[in-house]
């Protein structure tokens, strides 16, 4: 606990007396979709949750505050505001210190989550190692995350506009656990095979709780990756994706996007050239994710 944490009453009660909770990001919202979709589906995931049992905690940073548990108006805020700084490690002092609003990502929220005492968090996608990594060394703090910080993340996997090779790579090296639910395959997001396998394939819940115990008790710190592969009735078009990305990726490259710009830019691009439909994909995809992470934080 300091001085900057603000979790919600819910939340502190539920994590005192073992209620299942599950931390979910901000950066998906302010950043990672377009009003009103993204408000539609924060507060539908946090519904997905709730309807399995257990307790949702959006996080974000409000006025300086590490809010963990949002209400609905901080959300549809969160949702429409343009002021909101997207935060990962090293932006949570800045926004702190001069009392704005921040969206957390992965990296954000498993440091918030971690602080209140949140062992499992639910996403869409996340960040991971750029195309050209080694020329613009573009890796997303989320990965160096991952490695220090004791929370497991749920996702549909990494979006094709990433290096999703690399990626596996730099978390191999990181020592941490990568497992695909109910497939080998790690999945690629918008579909559900990346044709890259996973290091461990686990089929339940249970399965999941007991290796996050197993680690628990061995103290071995960090935080680990379950993929979780888009339901098959709601799987992208392969090759349209594809092209949408290309496409993006040379459009971000032409304007010289960089640095934390880059990802928003080409989640925003993509979608624009899908014209929604990977929209669509991405929505079903959060809130298959959000019924997993629920399971695994109540056998837990
Ligand atoms: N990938 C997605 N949707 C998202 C993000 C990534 O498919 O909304 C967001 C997440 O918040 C993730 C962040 O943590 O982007 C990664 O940004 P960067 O690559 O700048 O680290
Ligand atoms: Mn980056």
């Amino acid at each position: 606990m300091n001085e900057f944490l603000s979790v919600s009453e819910e939340v502190v009660e539920s994590l005192k007396s073992k209620k299942p909770v599950v931390a979910l990001e901000s950066t998906i919202i302010s950043h990672g979709m377009p009003y009103p979709q993204n408000v539609e589906t924060a507060l539908g995931v946090e519904k997905v949750i709730r309807d399995e049992g257990a307790i949702p905690a959006t996080c974000a940073i409000i006025n300086g505050k590490l809010k963990v548990g949002l209400s609905a108006d901080e959300i549809e805020y969160l949702g429409q505001a343009k002021d909101v700084i997207k935060c990962s490690r090293r932006d949570i002092p800045y926004v702190v210190s001069k009392r704005l609003n921040g969206a957390t990502t992965v990296a954000g929220t498993m440091i918030l989550a971690s602080m209140a005492g949140i062992e499992v968090f639910v996403t869409g996608g996340i960040g991971g190692v750029h195309y050209g990594a080694e020329h613009s060394f573009d890796i997303s703090a989320d990965l160096t995350e991952l490695a220090r910080t004791n929370v497991t993340v749920v996702c549909a996997g990494a979006k094709a506009i990433l290096d999703i090779e690399k990626t596996l790579e730099y978390l191999e090296t990181m020592g941490v656990p990568v497992i695909a639910f109910g497939q080998d395959e790690f999945p690629a997001f918008y579909t559900r095979n990346s044709r890259f396998k996973a290091p461990y394939r686990m089929d339940t819940p249970e399965e999941i709780a007991s290796f996050i115990k197993a680690k628990r008790i061995l103290g071995l710190y960090g935080g680990m990756v379950i993929g979780n592969p888009v339901p098959a009735e709601y799987e992208a078009d392969e090759a349209a994706i594809n092209e949408a990305i290309s496409e993006a990726l040379k459009d971000a490259d032409q304007k010289m996007i960089k640095g934390k710009e880059v990802t928003p830019y080409l989640l925003a691009r993509v979608a624009e050239l899908t014209d929604g439909e990977s929209l669509e994909t991405n929505m079903a995809l959060v809130k298959n994710n959000a019924v997993l992470g629920a399971k695994i934080a109540k056998v837990l």
